[in-house]
């Protein structure tokens, strides 16, 4: 603390990303995906070390408080995996009722959504839309673009991460690319 009481921001926040000394990176490589994708040989070709997506994140509070707010930046590489699009991990949150806001920063892409009746439907991310994802709904975000797709989030530093169901039951929709175009595809 500076002596007028006057300090430095935690981070910033600037032309797309999330830089700080307190920020956290950490990255999913395309050999880190396995089991989501339709087209496993597909994933198997593309260069395993390669990434997939990337998260800047500011966790200013310890996992599992209650009342605080975690911010992040994902950035997920344009890649296609057959005829899916580049796409994350996709989860619930652990503590399954805290909901999250994501938006669009650069780049194009889906958000897909399900609740917990497997109904999914998805949503046009681009820069500026703002997207509230109410608890009990899981959530992946899909790069149907072909430059780097990056969206900020903001949720409870005490919703957790549920992966274990999606990577068990999957979500009940993939996103493929028809015709040049991006497709919702029921899967159910
Ligand atoms: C956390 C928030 C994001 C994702 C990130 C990667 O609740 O939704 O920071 O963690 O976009 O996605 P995933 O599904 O691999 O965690
Ligand atoms: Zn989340």
């Amino acid at each position: 603390m500076t002596r007028n009481g006057i300090t430095m921001p935690d981070a910033l926040f600037t032309e797309g990303r999330l830089v700080g000394e307190q920020v956290e990176n950490s990255i999913r490589t395309i050999g880190g995906l396995t089991g989501i994708f339709e087209d496993e040989e597909a994933l198997k070709r593309l260069p395993q070390e390669a990434l997939a997506y990337e998260v800047a994140s500011l966790l200013p509070v310890g996992e599992g408080t209650s009342g605080g707010l975690y911010f992040g930046v994902t950035r997920i590489h344009p890649w296609m995996v057959g005829d899916e699009y580049m796409m994350t991990k996709g989860h619930f949150h652990a503590n399954a009722d805290r909901a999250e806001f994501y938006w669009g920063i650069d780049g194009e892409g889906l958000l897909l959504l399900m609740d917990e009746n497997r109904k999914c439907w998805a949503e046009r991310v681009f820069p500026g839309s703002l997207h509230y994802i109410p608890g009990r709904v899981a959530h992946r975000m899909v790069n149907t673009g072909n430059e780097i797709f990056s969206f900020g989030a903001c949720w409870s530093s005490d919703a957790g991460h549920d992966y274990a169901s999606i990577a068990t039951h999957g979500f009940s929709a993939r996103v493929k690319q028809v015709n040049g175009k991006p497709q919702l595809i029921k899967t159910e």
